[in-house]
């Protein structure tokens, strides 16, 4: 068998039910374990075809495999920054250098995020606040899918689920009170420090 990555599912920072009442158990043990683990499984599955095809030189199915890298990669890569930008201790606004960067770039706090939530409003996928290495400015990003409207270079600092699984079960059709209920966790420590690795690793 050719060598190919084998990405792994990583566990949740938290208990199934620390951001209860905000997100459910269910629906967190639903997201996580069965859908975030597809998108590993998906990830694998289409290494191991590419994989094949280079060790049998029958490219036929390439083209389908690379795009399932991109769906499932996305996937897999997105739901683990949103499990880590969130916590039970969460909640509040952006402080020092991230909370100065957002009102340089967005004009106020307040701009960001009414921007931000009309891109997680209008998503069939997430909203993302993204470094943008090449403008070198944050931007926030409606995405449908998980890679369907991608910047290529910006690097995701904050991730919201928008996908009905993540919050059907718990608010129905509202999804506005579930966007409010993320912004009651969002772990603005991690989103900081995603920001500065950004920031660090491009600048
Ligand atoms: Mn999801």
């Amino acid at each position: 068998m050719p060598e190919h990555s084998n990405a792994e599912l990583p566990p949740l920072p938290y208990d199934y039910d620390a951001l209860e009442p905000h997100i459910s158990e269910q629906v967190l043990t639903w997201h996580h374990d069965t859908h975030h683990q597809g998108y590993v499984n998906g990830l694998n599955s289409a290494e191991e075809t590419l994989a094949e095809a280079r060790a049998e030189g029958d490219f036929s199915g390439s083209a389908a495999a690379m795009q399932s890298v991109s769906h499932n990669g996305c996937g897999h890569y997105l739901h683990h920054l949103f499990w880590r930008n969130m916590s039970p201790d969460g909640g509040g606004e952006p402080e020092g250098e991230l909370r100065d960067r957002i009102e340089e770039d967005f004009g106020s706090y307040e701009g960001w995020k009414g921007e931000f939530e009309a891109a997680a409003g209008a998503a069939s996928g997430w909203a993302l606040l993204v470094y943008d290495p090449v403008a070198k400015q944050l931007r926030n990003l409606p995405v449908d899918k998980h890679n369907d409207g991608a910047l290529w270079g910006s690097h995701p600092i904050l991730a919201c689920d928008v996908w009905e699984h993540s919050y059907y079960y718990d608010y129905g059709p509202d999804r506005g009170s579930f966007i409010d209920a993320f912004f009651e966790v969002v772990d603005w420590d991690v989103v900081a420090d995603e920001y500065q690795t950004a920031v660090g690793h491009f600048e």
